[in-house]
Protein backbone atom coordinates (compact mmCIF):
# COMPACT_ATOMS: atom_id res chain seq x y z
CA UNK A 1 0.00 0.00 0.00
CA UNK A 2 1.20 3.44 -1.00
CA UNK A 3 2.63 5.54 1.51
CA UNK A 4 1.17 8.88 0.40
CA UNK A 5 -2.54 7.55 0.81
CA UNK A 6 -3.72 7.35 4.27
CA UNK A 7 -6.74 5.81 4.42
CA UNK A 8 -9.31 4.79 7.47
CA UNK A 9 -12.64 3.96 8.39
CA UNK A 10 -14.35 6.07 11.16
CA UNK A 11 -17.64 6.18 11.78
CA UNK A 12 -19.59 5.05 8.39
CA UNK A 13 -17.52 6.94 6.18
CA UNK A 14 -14.31 5.80 4.43
CA UNK A 15 -11.47 8.51 4.57
CA UNK A 16 -8.82 8.80 1.59
CA UNK A 17 -6.15 11.94 2.41
CA UNK A 18 -3.57 12.61 -0.45
CA UNK A 19 -0.24 12.43 1.51
CA UNK A 20 2.27 13.50 -1.16
CA UNK A 21 2.81 16.71 0.21
CA UNK A 22 6.32 17.35 -1.19
CA UNK A 23 5.02 17.35 -4.89
CA UNK A 24 1.26 18.87 -3.53
CA UNK A 25 0.17 15.61 -3.56
CA UNK A 26 0.69 15.04 -7.78
CA UNK A 27 -0.74 11.60 -7.93
CA UNK A 28 1.89 8.84 -9.22
CA UNK A 29 1.32 5.17 -10.28
CA UNK A 30 1.84 3.67 -6.50
CA UNK A 31 -0.89 6.09 -5.24
CA UNK A 32 -3.47 5.21 -8.09
CA UNK A 33 -3.25 1.50 -7.55
CA UNK A 34 -3.51 2.22 -3.56
CA UNK A 35 -6.89 4.49 -3.96
CA UNK A 36 -8.20 2.20 -6.72
CA UNK A 37 -7.57 -1.18 -4.24
CA UNK A 38 -9.34 1.05 -0.87
CA UNK A 39 -12.23 1.90 -3.12
CA UNK A 40 -12.68 -1.60 -4.68
CA UNK A 41 -13.08 -3.31 -0.79
CA UNK A 42 -15.22 -0.04 0.46
CA UNK A 43 -17.46 -0.64 -2.41
CA UNK A 44 -18.42 -4.31 -1.14
CA UNK A 45 -17.71 -3.03 2.78
CA UNK A 46 -21.18 -2.51 4.03
CA UNK A 47 -19.93 -0.62 7.32
CA UNK A 48 -18.49 2.44 5.03
CA UNK A 49 -21.58 4.07 3.60
CA UNK A 50 -19.95 7.37 1.66
CA UNK A 51 -16.76 8.36 1.06
CA UNK A 52 -14.35 11.55 1.59
CA UNK A 53 -11.89 12.83 0.04
CA UNK A 54 -9.21 15.05 1.05
CA UNK A 55 -5.69 16.02 1.37
CA UNK A 56 -3.24 15.36 4.89
CA UNK A 57 -1.51 18.32 4.80
CA UNK A 58 -0.37 20.95 2.63
CA UNK A 59 -0.97 24.28 0.53
CA UNK A 60 -3.16 21.93 -2.36
CA UNK A 61 -5.50 19.09 -2.32
CA UNK A 62 -3.25 17.63 -6.00
CA UNK A 63 -1.53 19.56 -8.72
CA UNK A 64 -1.69 16.90 -11.00
CA UNK A 65 0.20 13.92 -11.84
CA UNK A 66 3.73 12.46 -11.91
CA UNK A 67 4.46 14.22 -15.04
CA UNK A 68 8.37 14.17 -14.56
CA UNK A 69 8.06 10.61 -14.52
CA UNK A 70 5.89 10.20 -17.48
CA UNK A 71 8.27 11.85 -19.45
CA UNK A 72 11.47 9.81 -17.91
CA UNK A 73 9.51 6.60 -19.47
CA UNK A 74 8.72 8.47 -22.68
CA UNK A 75 12.34 9.37 -23.00
CA UNK A 76 13.87 5.76 -21.60
CA UNK A 77 11.37 3.32 -22.34
CA UNK A 78 9.73 4.71 -24.73
CA UNK A 79 6.77 5.00 -23.03
CA UNK A 80 5.33 2.13 -21.85
CA UNK A 81 5.30 3.66 -17.96
CA UNK A 82 3.85 6.77 -18.91
CA UNK A 83 0.93 5.14 -20.53
CA UNK A 84 0.34 2.88 -17.52
CA UNK A 85 0.04 5.30 -15.25
CA UNK A 86 -3.40 7.13 -17.33
CA UNK A 87 -4.65 4.04 -18.09
CA UNK A 88 -4.90 3.16 -14.32
CA UNK A 89 -5.13 6.98 -13.50
CA UNK A 90 -8.26 6.87 -15.99
CA UNK A 91 -9.04 3.76 -14.25
CA UNK A 92 -9.24 5.17 -10.93
CA UNK A 93 -11.54 8.20 -12.30
CA UNK A 94 -14.18 5.63 -14.16
CA UNK A 95 -14.33 4.30 -10.59
CA UNK A 96 -15.35 7.29 -8.91
CA UNK A 97 -17.49 8.58 -11.48
CA UNK A 98 -19.55 4.91 -11.52
CA UNK A 99 -19.17 4.83 -7.34
CA UNK A 100 -22.73 3.42 -6.09
CA UNK A 101 -21.58 5.61 -2.49
CA UNK A 102 -21.87 9.20 -1.81
CA UNK A 103 -18.64 10.64 -2.59
CA UNK A 104 -17.47 14.15 -0.84
CA UNK A 105 -14.34 15.60 -2.58
CA UNK A 106 -12.49 18.84 -0.19
CA UNK A 107 -10.82 20.76 -3.19
CA UNK A 108 -9.39 23.53 -0.18
CA UNK A 109 -6.20 24.85 -2.36
CA UNK A 110 -4.15 23.48 -5.61
CA UNK A 111 -6.61 21.03 -7.54
CA UNK A 112 -5.71 20.90 -11.05
CA UNK A 113 -5.48 18.02 -13.85
CA UNK A 114 -5.18 14.92 -11.96
CA UNK A 115 -7.13 16.28 -8.74
CA UNK A 116 -9.43 17.83 -10.77
CA UNK A 117 -10.04 13.96 -12.21
CA UNK A 118 -10.39 12.49 -8.69
CA UNK A 119 -12.70 15.75 -7.16
CA UNK A 120 -15.22 16.16 -10.09
CA UNK A 121 -16.62 12.74 -10.20
CA UNK A 122 -17.71 12.79 -6.68
CA UNK A 123 -21.00 13.62 -5.94
CA UNK A 124 -20.49 16.43 -3.78
CA UNK A 125 -17.59 19.04 -4.42
CA UNK A 126 -16.31 21.73 -1.70
CA UNK A 127 -14.55 24.49 -2.61
CA UNK A 128 -13.37 27.39 -0.11
CA UNK A 129 -11.34 30.65 -0.16
CA UNK A 130 -8.55 28.76 -1.30
CA UNK A 131 -9.47 26.68 -4.02
CA UNK A 132 -7.51 27.18 -6.87
CA UNK A 133 -9.22 24.94 -9.89
CA UNK A 134 -7.15 24.96 -13.61
CA UNK A 135 -6.51 22.24 -16.30
CA UNK A 136 -3.13 23.56 -17.25
CA UNK A 137 -2.06 21.33 -19.31
CA UNK A 138 -1.31 23.24 -22.54
CA UNK A 139 1.50 24.66 -20.68
CA UNK A 140 3.19 20.97 -20.83
CA UNK A 141 1.93 19.94 -24.33
CA UNK A 142 -0.63 17.31 -23.06
CA UNK A 143 -4.37 17.73 -22.96
CA UNK A 144 -7.61 18.45 -20.52
CA UNK A 145 -7.62 14.62 -19.70
CA UNK A 146 -9.21 12.69 -16.55
CA UNK A 147 -12.58 13.13 -17.58
CA UNK A 148 -12.27 16.78 -18.77
CA UNK A 149 -13.78 16.32 -22.18
CA UNK A 150 -16.74 15.38 -20.34
CA UNK A 151 -16.99 18.32 -17.30
CA UNK A 152 -15.44 20.92 -19.43
CA UNK A 153 -18.01 20.33 -22.68
CA UNK A 154 -21.09 20.57 -19.60
CA UNK A 155 -20.25 23.92 -18.34
CA UNK A 156 -22.38 26.46 -19.33
CA UNK A 157 -21.56 28.46 -22.86
CA UNK A 158 -18.04 28.54 -23.72
CA UNK A 159 -16.03 28.39 -20.47
CA UNK A 160 -14.91 24.82 -21.05
CA UNK A 161 -13.04 25.58 -24.50
CA UNK A 162 -11.86 28.43 -22.92
CA UNK A 163 -10.68 26.68 -19.56
CA UNK A 164 -9.20 23.94 -21.99
CA UNK A 165 -7.27 26.79 -24.13
CA UNK A 166 -5.90 29.12 -21.20
CA UNK A 167 -5.62 27.12 -18.41
CA UNK A 168 -7.47 29.84 -16.97
CA UNK A 169 -7.21 29.49 -12.72
CA UNK A 170 -10.71 29.60 -11.02
CA UNK A 171 -10.84 30.41 -7.48
CA UNK A 172 -13.45 28.94 -5.40
CA UNK A 173 -16.13 31.37 -5.18
CA UNK A 174 -16.05 30.84 -9.55
CA UNK A 175 -16.23 27.22 -9.38
CA UNK A 176 -19.07 27.47 -7.81
CA UNK A 177 -20.85 30.16 -10.09
CA UNK A 178 -19.66 27.20 -13.17
CA UNK A 179 -21.39 24.31 -11.07
CA UNK A 180 -17.78 22.55 -11.01
CA UNK A 181 -17.92 22.35 -7.32
CA UNK A 182 -21.49 21.69 -5.32
CA UNK A 183 -20.55 23.55 -2.28
CA UNK A 184 -19.11 26.83 -0.76
CA UNK A 185 -17.51 26.93 2.47
CA UNK A 186 -14.84 28.42 4.29
CA UNK A 187 -12.12 26.65 5.07
CA UNK A 188 -12.17 27.25 8.80
CA UNK A 189 -15.32 25.41 8.62
CA UNK A 190 -13.99 22.07 7.11
CA UNK A 191 -13.19 19.99 10.12
CA UNK A 192 -16.41 20.86 11.48
CA UNK A 193 -17.82 19.18 8.20
CA UNK A 194 -15.79 16.22 8.33
CA UNK A 195 -16.71 15.14 11.61
CA UNK A 196 -20.30 16.30 11.20
CA UNK A 197 -20.32 13.55 8.09
CA UNK A 198 -18.56 10.69 9.57
CA UNK A 199 -21.09 11.37 12.33
CA UNK A 200 -23.88 11.35 9.89
CA UNK A 201 -23.40 9.65 6.36
CA UNK A 202 -26.88 9.84 5.87
CA UNK A 203 -26.93 13.49 6.18
CA UNK A 204 -24.19 15.15 3.68
CA UNK A 205 -25.99 17.34 1.66
CA UNK A 206 -27.73 18.89 4.82
CA UNK A 207 -24.49 19.22 6.55
CA UNK A 208 -22.40 20.66 3.76
CA UNK A 209 -25.78 23.27 2.86
CA UNK A 210 -25.88 24.37 6.49
CA UNK A 211 -22.33 25.23 6.72
CA UNK A 212 -22.02 26.80 3.60
CA UNK A 213 -21.57 30.53 3.20
CA UNK A 214 -21.85 33.10 0.50
CA UNK A 215 -19.27 33.61 -1.93
CA UNK A 216 -17.80 36.90 -3.12
CA UNK A 217 -18.76 37.15 -6.17
CA UNK A 218 -17.48 35.29 -9.19
CA UNK A 219 -15.29 37.23 -11.71
CA UNK A 220 -16.15 34.82 -14.46
CA UNK A 221 -20.01 36.29 -14.51
CA UNK A 222 -18.05 39.48 -15.97
CA UNK A 223 -15.97 37.81 -18.68
CA UNK A 224 -18.61 35.08 -19.71
CA UNK A 225 -20.09 37.01 -22.49
CA UNK A 226 -16.29 37.83 -23.50
CA UNK A 227 -15.81 34.15 -23.65
CA UNK A 228 -18.60 33.17 -25.66
CA UNK A 229 -18.15 35.69 -27.84
CA UNK A 230 -14.30 35.13 -28.38
CA UNK A 231 -14.29 31.22 -28.13
CA UNK A 232 -17.12 30.29 -30.09
CA UNK A 233 -15.45 27.92 -32.33
CA UNK A 234 -14.13 24.67 -32.60
CA UNK A 235 -11.44 26.31 -35.09
CA UNK A 236 -8.43 27.57 -33.25
CA UNK A 237 -7.50 29.72 -36.08
CA UNK A 238 -10.87 31.15 -35.65
CA UNK A 239 -10.42 31.70 -31.92
CA UNK A 240 -6.94 33.44 -32.59
CA UNK A 241 -8.34 35.99 -35.77
CA UNK A 242 -10.79 36.97 -33.20
CA UNK A 243 -9.02 37.86 -30.40
CA UNK A 244 -6.55 39.67 -33.07
CA UNK A 245 -8.97 41.34 -34.38
CA UNK A 246 -9.81 43.29 -31.25
CA UNK A 247 -8.21 45.67 -29.61
CA UNK A 248 -9.52 45.20 -26.17
CA UNK A 249 -7.27 45.04 -23.21
CA UNK A 250 -8.93 41.22 -22.09
CA UNK A 251 -8.75 40.12 -25.44
CA UNK A 252 -4.76 41.14 -25.83
CA UNK A 253 -4.12 39.41 -22.07
CA UNK A 254 -6.09 36.24 -23.32
CA UNK A 255 -4.50 36.23 -26.86
CA UNK A 256 -1.04 36.15 -25.43
CA UNK A 257 -1.46 33.15 -22.76
CA UNK A 258 -2.83 31.23 -26.08
CA UNK A 259 0.79 32.29 -27.85
CA UNK A 260 2.24 30.82 -24.93
CA UNK A 261 0.38 26.94 -25.16
CA UNK A 262 1.49 23.98 -27.18
CA UNK A 263 -0.71 24.69 -30.34
CA UNK A 264 -1.12 20.91 -30.86
CA UNK A 265 -2.73 20.54 -27.08
CA UNK A 266 -5.06 23.62 -27.89
CA UNK A 267 -6.28 21.86 -31.28
CA UNK A 268 -6.53 18.61 -29.92
CA UNK A 269 -8.84 19.82 -26.82
CA UNK A 270 -10.84 21.56 -29.08
CA UNK A 271 -11.80 18.24 -31.24
CA UNK A 272 -11.96 16.74 -27.51
CA UNK A 273 -14.56 18.70 -26.12
CA UNK A 274 -17.02 18.77 -29.13
CA UNK A 275 -16.93 15.56 -29.26
CA UNK A 276 -17.44 14.87 -25.42
CA UNK A 277 -20.51 16.98 -25.60
CA UNK A 278 -22.25 14.79 -27.85
CA UNK A 279 -21.22 11.03 -25.82
CA UNK A 280 -23.49 9.90 -23.52
CA UNK A 281 -21.27 7.27 -22.05
CA UNK A 282 -18.64 7.77 -19.52
CA UNK A 283 -16.78 5.00 -20.23
CA UNK A 284 -16.23 5.93 -23.81
CA UNK A 285 -15.29 9.90 -23.40
CA UNK A 286 -12.06 8.11 -21.24
CA UNK A 287 -11.40 5.23 -23.69
CA UNK A 288 -10.97 8.14 -25.98
CA UNK A 289 -8.71 10.29 -23.55
CA UNK A 290 -6.45 7.45 -23.57
CA UNK A 291 -5.92 6.86 -26.83
CA UNK A 292 -5.25 10.76 -26.75
CA UNK A 293 -3.05 10.20 -23.78
CA UNK A 294 -0.74 7.44 -25.71
CA UNK A 295 -0.23 9.62 -28.85
CA UNK A 296 0.53 13.17 -27.03
CA UNK A 297 3.16 11.97 -24.37
CA UNK A 298 4.95 10.53 -27.66
CA UNK A 299 4.46 13.68 -29.31
CA UNK A 300 7.83 16.04 -28.57
CA UNK A 301 5.44 18.80 -27.03
CA UNK A 302 5.12 17.19 -24.29
CA UNK A 303 9.02 16.42 -23.46
CA UNK A 304 9.42 19.84 -24.04
CA UNK A 305 5.92 21.39 -22.36
CA UNK A 306 7.27 19.46 -18.87
CA UNK A 307 10.74 20.38 -19.52
CA UNK A 308 10.16 23.60 -19.37
CA UNK A 309 7.85 23.96 -16.82
CA UNK A 310 8.70 21.21 -14.24
CA UNK A 311 12.34 19.92 -14.73
CA UNK A 312 14.24 22.91 -16.02
CA UNK A 313 11.53 25.50 -15.27
CA UNK A 314 12.68 28.27 -17.39
CA UNK A 315 9.27 28.30 -18.61
CA UNK A 316 10.12 28.73 -22.80
CA UNK A 317 8.77 25.63 -24.15
CA UNK A 318 9.86 25.60 -27.92
CA UNK A 319 6.42 24.11 -29.66
CA UNK A 320 6.46 21.67 -32.68
CA UNK A 321 4.65 22.42 -34.55
CA UNK A 322 4.81 26.08 -33.42
CA UNK A 323 1.49 27.66 -34.80
CA UNK A 324 -1.93 26.42 -35.14
CA UNK A 325 -1.22 26.55 -39.24
CA UNK A 326 1.62 23.29 -38.51
CA UNK A 327 -1.43 21.08 -37.81
CA UNK A 328 -3.47 19.19 -40.20
CA UNK A 329 -6.78 17.38 -39.55
CA UNK A 330 -5.06 14.27 -40.92
CA UNK A 331 -2.64 14.96 -37.81
CA UNK A 332 -5.66 15.23 -35.24
CA UNK A 333 -7.45 11.99 -36.82
CA UNK A 334 -4.17 10.34 -36.33
CA UNK A 335 -4.07 11.35 -32.54
CA UNK A 336 -7.54 10.83 -32.58
CA UNK A 337 -7.68 7.05 -33.81
CA UNK A 338 -8.38 4.10 -32.21
CA UNK A 339 -5.18 1.68 -30.73
CA UNK A 340 -4.29 -1.43 -31.92
CA UNK A 341 -6.33 -4.27 -30.95
CA UNK A 342 -5.46 -4.95 -26.70
CA UNK A 343 -4.13 -2.15 -26.49
CA UNK A 344 -7.33 0.12 -25.91
CA UNK A 345 -8.23 1.00 -22.45
CA UNK A 346 -11.07 -0.79 -20.34
CA UNK A 347 -12.95 0.53 -16.87
CA UNK A 348 -12.44 -2.00 -13.90
CA UNK A 349 -14.62 -4.44 -13.54
C1 LIG B 1 0.54 21.53 -16.32
C2 LIG B 1 0.32 20.32 -15.75
C3 LIG B 1 0.94 19.96 -14.53
C4 LIG B 1 1.77 20.91 -13.92
C5 LIG B 1 1.98 22.14 -14.51
C6 LIG B 1 1.37 22.45 -15.71
C7 LIG B 1 0.76 18.69 -13.91
C8 LIG B 1 1.47 18.45 -12.68
C9 LIG B 1 2.28 19.43 -12.11
C10 LIG B 1 3.05 19.28 -10.91
C11 LIG B 1 3.21 20.35 -10.04
C12 LIG B 1 4.01 20.23 -8.92
C13 LIG B 1 4.66 19.05 -8.63
C14 LIG B 1 4.50 17.97 -9.52
C15 LIG B 1 3.72 18.10 -10.64
O1 LIG B 1 2.38 20.63 -12.74
O2 LIG B 1 0.01 17.81 -14.41
O3 LIG B 1 5.15 16.82 -9.25
O4 LIG B 1 5.45 18.92 -7.53
O5 LIG B 1 1.34 17.26 -12.07
O6 LIG B 1 1.56 23.66 -16.27
O7 LIG B 1 -0.48 19.41 -16.37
Amino acid sequence: MSENIHHHIHGGVGHLSLARPRAINALTLDMVEAMQRVLLEWRNDPAVQAVLIDHAEGRGFCAGGDVAAVRRSVLEDGGAEGRAFFHEEYRLNHLLFTYRKPVVAFMDGITMGGGVGIAMPAQFRVATENTLFAMPEGAIGLFPDVGAGWYLSRLPGRIGPFLALTGARLDGAECLWAGLATHYLPSEALAEAKARIIAAPDSIAAILDELSTEPPEARLTRNAANIDRFFASDRLEDIFAALEADDSKWAGKELATLRSRSPLTMKVALRQIAQAKALSDFTEEMRIEYRLAARMIAEPDFAEGVRAVLVDKDNAPRWNPATPEGISEAKLDAIFAPLPEGEEWAPLT
